[in-house]
């Protein structure tokens, strides 16, 4: 077994196992550590990473993309439908208010939820690390973004699950990244000040969003202050601004509307892309695409100065998440220690520059922003792990957002209550008492809708608690247990009814539940250690524990998640099949070739001329039939074509071979006669 940690990226993924004291990095088929986050359906199997990705220019709407900002979405948002215009795949709403990708597949018609795409895409990856430590791999940690909402974290789950992951953790990625430069950087007092922890802030600019975390480390131990982000704000932003300026460049010189034309779009944007990249390094570069529209090349120009000026607005937003985050940890500038630099977003140089004006303290990048989320998911695994015993290190996340709830109780609706506020460390547990009908709902939401990102719901969860057939009207005192679990998603542990033993009069029961009434008056659930203590000092409470549901906001049903799976497998299988058939064919290629070159060499001393033509005419004949009707047939008729051909060439072989074998006793025989 193994310790995984993988890294998913709206581009691209990564992946990091830890074995023997060390992490390493995977290498994918073409020997390199970052695999494009791309499943394409082919005409006979489906392709992922950079073979996926090769099919988008030619089968656009069959290569499935950016799934991880499509995840949890709600397809009518407006800033969802921004998203999906830059897509060129077919999409639609689902039923829940999701998105359905449609798609055509081996001449069927599929539609596919964005979850189930990534499960397909988690499966690759388990597929490709599986085969390259040449053992299963199912204990996993994956990296999230710090502002996934409790239901993008569920369909992560669900993904995972579908492709037969289990992940022990979802790690927010700033905290992978953290964990990485923490417990290597034991000492931090040649870093910051010895009188307090050394505080640093993680900038790690992706493709389409920015995350910034402000940690603080200890020996021994490190402490997430703070997570800000814009989940808007990406490198792809930067390759807008180019789009845009070249697009109205060609509109005016060359009198070309791109904007009209979908390929020429996606042209100049890929161009616009790999032209950023080359300003990163030079101070100026050349455009030009060859018959961009009704066969016209276009050219162009720009110098990194006025790229810059372009990118004035951007640069700024990005300096807003970075001041956000510093207020939220409560440290003052002078404070923050250390700015590291992740992501390949930050390797526009006028980030660095920016960042250096508004902190006075000049970026570090000393770690490698492309493989660190990975490596960081693939040390927390090895620590959650119990075969491994990596060193004792404390790793403190908070969550991002406040968490509150409510009690629906028949039509009326309680107060609120904030079990979880912004900033909570977790894994963490509240009780929350309630009085009511012995049947009701517990909901669960973001209030301040701003702080959640748009395009998502600020639901979190709904759950019954107590039987679905009440009986009676009578007022019950229930405890909840809510359970913000490892993976910052919310669940309800246990609700039991607190009656009193000595007597169940109402009056008695007074006194607890004025206390309980004015806690969720002050929004300040009683908390677990008050409430037991008292308990204690009675010790006469009795506890009768109520069914709870599952969240009913789901994600996908036990039926759906089972299709998904079944059909991952069915979809798999027949991908490993062609790729099979592939093979073969080429075994049956390579044979005939081989042969040919037996027959001028070993075969020669053993066979007949009639015979020697009899066996061309046999190889000749395969290979026309290879190269005509039998080009595409299926697996079985390949093996039989290698069966016959071995049947043809078995008497000779064995023959061969009785020579060889009479050759060789004749040199021993020799051997020995000449010893004697
Ligand atoms: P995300 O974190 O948003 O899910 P990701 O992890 O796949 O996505 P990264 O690989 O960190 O994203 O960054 C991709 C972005 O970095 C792209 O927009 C790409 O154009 C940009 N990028 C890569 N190299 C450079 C470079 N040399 N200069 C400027 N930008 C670059
Ligand atoms: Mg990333
Ligand atoms: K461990």
């Amino acid at each position: 077994m193994s310790a995984v940690g993988f890294d998913i990226g709206n581009e691209n993924c990564a992946i990091a196992v830890a074995k023997h004291g060390s992490i390493d990095m995977l290498l994918n088929e073409e020997s390199k550590r970052e695999t494009p986050a791309v499943v394409a359906f082919g005409e006979k199997q489906r392709f992922f990473g950079s073979s996926g990705a090769a099919f988008a220019s030619t089968n656009p709407k069959l290569t499935i993309s950016q799934i991880k900002r499509l995840i949890g979405r709600l397809y009518k948002e407006p800033s969802v439908q921004k998203d999906l215009q830059l897509l060129p795949f077919d999409t639609s709403e689902g039923p829940n208010g999701g998105i359905l990708i449609h798609l055509e597949y081996l001449k069927e018609k599929w539609t596919f939820m964005p979850v189930e795409i990534l499960g397909m895409l988690f499966a690759h990856l388990k597929k490709m690390t599986e085969k390259n430590l040449g053992s299963p791999v199912s204990d996993c940690v994956i990296g999230i973004p710090s502002y996934f909402t409790d239901f993008q974290r569920r369909e992560y789950l669900s993904a995972a699950s579908m492709a037969g992951l289990r992940p022990l953790k979802l790690m927010h990625d700033c905290t992978a990244i953290a964990l990485g430069y923490g417990i290597y950087n034991s000492d931090f007092s040649n870093l910051g000040p010895r009188s307090r922890p050394t505080n640093v802030m993680f900038v790690d600019i992706g493709h389409s969003d920015t995350q910034v975390t402000i940690v603080a480390f200890e020996k021994g131990k490190m402490t997430i202050l703070s997570h800000s982000f814009d989940q808007n704000l990406g490198g792809r932003d930067f390759d807008e601004v180019l789009f845009r300026h070249f697009a109205a460049k060609f509109k005016e010189n060359y009198n070309l509307d791109v904007c009209l034309n979908a390929r020429a779009s996606r042209r100049l944007r890929a161009c616009c892309e790999k032209l950023k990249k080359v300003l990163s390094a030079n101070a100026e570069a050349p455009l030009s695409i060859e018959s961009l529209i009704d066969d016209k090349d276009v050219n162009g120009f720009i110098t990194r100065e006025e790229f810059e000026r372009l990118s004035l607005e951007l640069l700024q937003r990005i300096t807003v998440v970075c001041s956000k985050a510093g207020i939220d940890s409560r440290l003052s500038a002078n404070e923050i220690d250390i700015i590291e630099l992740v992501g390949s977003g930050t390797y526009i140089p006028a980030i660095m520059r920016k960042l250096y004006m508004v902190f006075g303290k000049e970026p570090m990048r000393t770690l490698n922003g492309s493989e660190c989320v990975a490596r960081g998911c693939a040390l927390q695994c090895a620590m959650l792990s119990p075969i491994f015993s990596p060193q004792d290190y404390k790793v403190q996340d908070i969550i991002p957002y406040s968490i509150e709830g409510c009690f629906l109780d028949g039509n009326r609706e309680r107060p609120e209550f904030t079990p979880f506020p912004k900033g909570t460390p977790f894994p963490s547990n509240k009780q929350v008492p309630y009085h009511g009908h012995i049947t009701s709902y517990c909901h669960f939401f973001y209030t301040n809708n701003k702080d959640i990102p748009v395009g998502l719901s600020p639901d979190v969860g709904l759950f019954l608690i107590g039987p679905s057939q009440p009986s009676g009207i009578e007022k019950v005192l229930v405890k909840v247990k809510v359970h913000l679990n490892i993976h910052g998603i919310v669940e309800i542990e246990s609700a039991s009814i607190i009656e009193d033993k000595h007597s169940s009069s109402k009056r008695s029961r007074f006194p607890t539940l004025m206390k309980m009434a004015k806690s969720l008056t002050d929004r300040q659930p009683i908390g677990s250690s008050a409430h037991s203590a008292e308990e204690a000092r009675r010790g006469s409470t009795m506890r009768q524990n109520l069914e709870v549901s599952e969240n009913m906001y789901v994600v996908m049903s036990k039926n759906e998640l089972r299709d998904a799976q079944e059909i991952e497998c069915l979809l798999a299988d027949r991908d490993t099949k062609v790729e099979q058939t592939k093979e073969i064919r080429n075994t049956l290629e390579s044979f005939i070739y081989e042969t040919r070159g037996k027959l001028s060499n070993t075969y020669r001393s053993v066979i007949t001329v009639s015979e020697e033509k009899m066996i061309s005419k046999s190889l000749q004949e395969t290979e026309k039939w290879l190269n005509g009707e039998g080009d595409d047939v299926s697996l079985q008729v390949y093996i039989g074509k290698l069966e016959y051909l071995g049947k043809v060439l078995d008497p000779f072989e064995s023959r061969y071979k009785d020579e060889l074998a009479k050759k060789e006793a004749t040199k021993a025989l020799e051997i020995c006669i000449q010893e004697n």
